[in-house]
Formats: structure tokens, sequence, C-alpha cells
């Protein structure tokens, strides 16, 4: 008699980038998660058209990259870089003025996460707004997965944590993760207590209060709505793209 062998993949979340270098494996798919805003922008930027996206740490790079004539995102504490094209707004993002172009974005905390976990084996990009398609591509991978919360300046944030949380929700029921850690249990509890309305859980994080101080009400309910787009960015030799499947 043959046994069927099925697998087994660990699911693990780095609640901080600081923490990310005790679970960064060449091996692994790595999702990063940076709620408000980062990932949420960037996956709306490709449901928009955007062909490429070169995510830079630093602003230097992307002043750079914008003497060539490329057309920047840049965002630092929550405030669009003056001078460059755009913020970091989902609003940003959406129509057709992107459509078929390759742009350069820098972050406070989404692009420098982006850029240390980029030697795992597989980077992609995760937010509310492609949840399905993430879950599906992750079961699909088999392969470990590491979900990273790019939280705010090294330090935890409640936001990237409940995300993470959601997806943990929706793959420690497929048999293949069985060892499921205490990091993703974590955020799947904190999931569950933000599930049923996750604009008000978030009320008191200091990301929303600090996002209220700049009138970003619109790109917080935006960024918590789930499931608009079927497209998951990838990292290709250092620049975001659309993962054909
Ligand atoms: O830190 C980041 O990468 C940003 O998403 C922060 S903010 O939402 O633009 O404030």
């Amino acid at each position: 008699m043959t046994v069927a062998f099925s697998p087994m993949f660990t699911l693990d979340v780095a609640l901080t980038p600081r923490l990310y270098s005790l679970y960064a494996h060449p091996d692994s798919v790595v999702v990063v998660i940076d709620i408000l805003r980062a990932t949420t922008a960037i996956c709306t930027a490709f449901e928009n058209g955007v062909e490429k996206m070169i995510p830079v740490a630093t602003l230097e790079e992307a002043w750079a990259y914008r003497e060539k004539g490329y057309l920047l995102g840049a965002e630092r504490n929550g405030e669009k870089i003056e001078g460059a094209d755009f913020g970091n707004s989902p609003y940003d993002y959406m129509g057709d003025h992107l459509k078929g172009k390759t742009t350069v974005i820098t972050t406070t905390n989404g692009t420098r996460a982006i850029e240390m976990s980029k030697d795992s084996h597989q980077v992609i990009i995760g937010s509310f707004v492609n949840i399905d398609v993430v879950v599906n591509h992750l079961i699909q991978s088999k392969r470990n997965v590491v979900l990273l919360c790019a939280g705010w300046k090294e330090k935890f944030n409640l936001e990237d944590t409940m995300f993470a949380g959601a997806l943990v929700d929706r793959l420690a029921e497929h048999e293949q993760f069985a060892d499921v850690s205490d990091a993703a249990l974590i955020a799947r509890y904190l999931y569950a207590n933000a599930m049923e309305d996750p604009y008000h859980f978030l009320k008191n994080s200091s990301h929303r209060k600090r996002m209220q101080k700049l009138n970003l009400k619109e790109d917080i309910r935006y960024s918590l709505n789930p499931e608009r787009s079927e497209i998951i960015p990838v990292l290709k030799n250092g620049a975001l793209v659309q993962l054909s499947r």
C-alpha cells in the first residue's frame, strides 16, 4: 500500500521588520504588508494599469530615478514629498494616467520592507484589495510563507498585524500549513477581534491617529475594504510587476 505524502509548510508572521531576520529564508514566499497605505497603494496602481513599479528604500535613490525621467511616488511620515509626482494615497494611483507606465515608489516603511525581503524565493505584495488571490497563490505555492508586517519605523503596528491575521485565518485551515507559529496565532486572534469592524477596531491605533491629523480618512476606509483586484504584484529583478498565473 502506498501512503500519499503531502508536504508540510510553515506559516510565520514577522510582527515587525526587526524580527524579519529570524524568519528570512531563501526558499520562502514573503508577503509584504503595509495596509496603511503603501501595499494598498501598490495594489491599486496595478489594478489601474501600471506596468512596473520600482520600490526604493531611500529618497536619494528615488531622486536619482526622477532625474532620469521616471515618475515618482514619495512619502515620508504620511506626507507627500515636495517635488514628487504622487504621494502614497491609493487615490493617487486611480484612473488612466499610469496605464502602461513604469513608476518609482518610496515610502516610510513599506518599500523598506520590500527591500529587506528581496533575497527570499518570492516577494509579493498583499493588501485587503487583493486578499483572495494572495491566499490562493500562497496555497498553490507549496512553500513556507512569511507574512512581513512593515510596521512603523521598525515598531509593531496594529493594522499590518490585523491583515496578517486575516491571511492566517484563511490559510491555517489548509492542512499543508502544519506549522502555524505563535506570531501567526496572535495575528489571527487579533483579526478575530477586528473582523467585524476593522475601521472601528483601529480607532485608537497610532497610525490612524497620525493619518486623521493629515485628514486621510478616505484612504483608511478604502484600505480596509476587501477584494477588488485579481492582481498580485511580485518583485522581479528589483521591480514590481504583475504575477502571471
Ligand atoms: O510607511 C509607509 O510605507 C506608508 O504606507 C506610511 S503612510 O500611510 O503613507 O503614512
